[in-house]
């Protein structure tokens, strides 16, 4: 399907730039416009595949191009003071050719987290088309701040989307790496499950046709109903055939084994849904499922993807589970995406709330306590006088 990115303070800004990168290396053709909007100048120029006209500081005023320094409240101020400059860019979108828009960003930090349901409000007022929202949870050690701003962003960009699609940092940090080597390989992650599952449903005249392509639409009726939520990804490496003439086979002339072809795709649509998800949770409780499988047409077979979307069925207890394929070559792959939409049953987002409250409480205390104690400190029982 065919989108409008839109990336929201450094890390939506970043994720956007690395979808551009997928998108022009794959030859997806999935991206019709993006925009990267920040209220930091230095973050913008560090965006690489974005012409430099769709980079939108907004804030000047008030922040002078320095961020908003987690303050997601002058975030959510700022996009609603400088909407119109927003709108100015997405001017030069061609809405009419797009499916979706996706807004993206980190919620821990001020812009995104505040700015990003400001613009997807915004959005729905103004187009018809769907708006999802792609939103990153800071890692647990990030702190107090970051885990208040993520729960309270995430409560409120729920609503102002038509389906929330979540990353946890968290769940997918790894040890020994700097943070910023680590965002770059997450960013790798993150484009690799979401440019598969906007890609299926593109396939280009000319390419291969497979038996059951999944459609745009199939995506679109998976995320309606709205919420929450979260992808599996399992991909395994495979010989991809030599074309030869009209029709594709091996080289060798050897046929491919069916029964093979459909067990690694149900072994695959298990790794994928059992393993890590991009937003951990339990299947059960799933309202609406998708299942896509892209690799070279000579490995998707029906009774795969059949086989795959009963047991989801079973899994998730939906009765809506949707599956198909993605014919693609080149990526020497046959990989399994899982799309659960509107999980209900996540126990991290529980936790977030949880430790945001107490955060909250004792961010209150501790300013009512230092105001106290500011007060003793400058108490000079009224000794001296101020100047005036
Ligand atoms: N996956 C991923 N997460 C990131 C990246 N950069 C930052 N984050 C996460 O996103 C959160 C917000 O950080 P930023 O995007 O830098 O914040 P911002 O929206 O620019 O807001 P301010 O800097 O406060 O104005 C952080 O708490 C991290 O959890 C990135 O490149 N990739
Ligand atoms: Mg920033």
């Amino acid at each position: 399907m065919k989108l409008a990115l839109i990336g929201v303070g450094q890390a939506g800004g970043k994720v956007v730039d690395e979808f551009l990168a997928y998108d022009a290396q794959a030859g997806a053709d999935v991206v019709r416009g993006a925009i990267a909007v920040n209220t930091a100048k230095a973050d913008l120029e560090g965006i690489d595949h974005l012409p430099p006209d769709h980079r939108i500081l907004i804030g000047q005023a008030r922040v002078k191009g320095h961020g908003v320094g987690a303050d997601n409240e002058l975030g959510a101020e700022i996009a609603e003071e400088d909407v119109d400059e927003i709108q100015g860019a997405l001017d030069g979108v061609p809405v009419h050719e797009i499916d979706a828009f996706l807004v993206v960003a980190g919620l821990g930090g001020g812009t995104g987290s505040g700015a990003a349901p400001v613009i997807a409000r915004h959005l729905k007022r103004i187009y018809t088309e769907p708006v999802y929202g792609l939103g990153i949870l800071p890692g647990t050690d990030e702190g107090g701040i970051y885990t208040l701003n993520a729960a309270r962003s995430l409560k409120t960009f729920v609503d102002e989307v038509n389906n929330l699609l979540v990353f946890d940092n968290d769940a997918w940090r790894k040890t020994g790496e700097s943070v910023q080597e680590g965002y770059d390989a997450l960013n790798r992650e993150i484009v690799k499950r979401f440019g598969v599952l906007f890609s299926a449903g593109e396939v280009h005249e000319g390419s291969d046709v497979g038996e059951s392509v999944v459609d745009s639409s199939e995506i679109i009726n998976t995320l309606a109903g709205g919420g929450i939520s979260t992808l599996g990804y399992a991909e395994v490496e495979v010989d991809e055939p030599e074309r030869s003439g009209l029709l594709s086979r091996f080289s060798g002339g050897s046929e491919l084994d069916s029964t093979e072809t459909t067990n690694r795709i149900t072994s695959l649509v298990r790794k994928a849904t059992l393993g890590r998800l991009t937003l951990p949770c339990e299947v059960n409780g799933t309202e609406r499922a998708l299942l896509v499988v892209a690799g070279p047409p000579e490995y998707l077979n029906r009774k795969g993807i059949e086989h795959g979307r009963k047991w989801l069925e079973e899994q998730t207890g939906s009765m809506e589970v949707r599956g198909g394929d993605y014919p693609r070559r080149g990526e020497g792959t046959v990989a399994v995406l899982v799309l659960l939409g509107g999980v209900t049953n996540v126990p991290r987002v529980k936790e977030l709330q949880q430790v945001a409250i107490e955060a909250q409480e004792n961010i209150g205390e501790i300013t009512e306590e230092s105001e106290e104690r500011f007060t003793d400190l400058m108490d000079s029982d009224g000794e001296l006088e101020s100047l005036f």
